[in-house]
């Protein structure tokens, strides 16, 4: 995103990019942050590649069919966050699409912090990805004999602060979330088109997320991040049922507001439910928390982050800094 396709002259505008303000969002949030002096690690199969010699097939049912699983995981302060977590989850997502992981979830954990160690993370985002491996251009995955693990440990970029001190602005899109009877949501599989398309909506409309609905009407999350709104002391976020992926960062927030007294419920939640509450946040592992104060041009409560919101970012931020799995000890 943010390439001018094949084809096309350099100078053409990017049409999915409608406004500058977006752009710089993007830019910022997804530069690769490799540059530098130190060549990135990469771990393929067990081996470490330099980043120029980090390829898989073009045979690859990952990339022919989006046929595999991924992960985007954090580190702070050397440690990284919800280790466990993300490869349970993983392991879930695996267990669901029929994918044998060729590690064991010891072995995925371990292998994890090796790449960020080799790397020299304190504070980064991790991609584990798991492909169908490499087969045939027939759809057939059972041709797909070794599939393959991906881990890159990069250097984490951030959203500008303004937007968290602000608040973002979001839009309700078109599209809508997958039906669990098709491809269920809870997968975090390598096929996102569901949500890239919602995503260009969004920037479309010169919002940096989308909240998108199931097939029911009902609210199921943003294309990368779960969603929640706070009313009086009481905590709203839509149910897994509603086609929100169990987020890792949704599981935390939903902890940290019990242990201090917020009663959390997951109804399903409507467009009008979001409109009326007093705050609203976005919760996901890039992002952390974002404060939203304006959906489909309504303003959200008092129109900038609210104070409730403030203390769970200062909650999770405490969490993050002094929990997770130790990198160099
Ligand atoms: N919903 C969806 C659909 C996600 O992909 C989240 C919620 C948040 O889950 P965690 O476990 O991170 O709290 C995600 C995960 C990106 C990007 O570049 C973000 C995710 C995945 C892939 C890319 O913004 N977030």
């Amino acid at each position: 995103m943010g390439q001018p396709s094949r084809g096309t002259a350099r100078t053409t505008p990017n049409p999915l990019l409608s406004t500058h303000s977006v752009l710089t969002v993007r830019a910022w949030r997804h530069q690769k942050c490799s540059s530098g002096t130190e060549k990135m690690k990469i771990y393929i199969d067990g081996k470490f590649y330099d980043e120029r010699n980090a390829k898989i097939s073009v045979f690859d049912h990952g990339l022919l069919y989006g046929d595999g699983i991924f992960e985007g995981i954090r580190a702070y302060n050397g440690r990284v966050f919800r280790l466990k977590e993300h490869i349970d989850r993983l392991f879930y997502s695996a267990k669901a699409i029929l994918l044998d992981i060729p590690l064991s979830h010891g072995e995925v954990m371990a292998a994890t912090v090796k790449t960020c160690r080799l790397n020299k993370i304190r504070d980064g985002y991790i991609r584990l990805v798991v492909t169908r491996g490499v087969g045939t251009l027939g759809l057939n995955p059972n041709r797909c004999k070794n599939p393959s693990v991906i881990i890159i440990a990069d250097k984490i970029q951030l959203y500008p602060p303004a937007l968290y001190e602000k608040g973002m602005e979001i839009v309700t899109v078109p599209t809508v979330r997958n039906l669990h009877s098709a491809l269920n949501p809870a997968i975090k599989s390598l096929n996102y088109l569901n949500n890239v398309l919602a995503k260009i909506e969004a920037s479309n409309a010169g919002c940096e997320e989308a909240v998108m609905l199931n097939a029911e009407g009902f609210v199921s999350e943003c294309t990368g991040d779960n969603i929640f709104i706070i009313k009086g002391n009481r905590l709203f976020t839509p149910p897994l049922s509603a086609g929100a992926l169990h987020g890792i960062t949704r599981q935390v927030v939903m902890e940290i507001a019990a242990d201090s007294g917020m009663q959390v419920c997951e109804p399903n939640l409507t467009r009008y439910d979001l409109f009326n509450a007093d705050e609203c946040f976005l919760t996901g592992t890039g992002a952390e928390l974002v404060p939203i104060v304006k959906i489909d041009g309504r303003v959200i409560g008092a129109g900038k982050p609210g104070p409730k919101t403030a203390r769970l970012v200062a909650q999770y931020h405490s969490l993050t800094k002094a929990s997770g799995e130790p990198i160099y000890e």
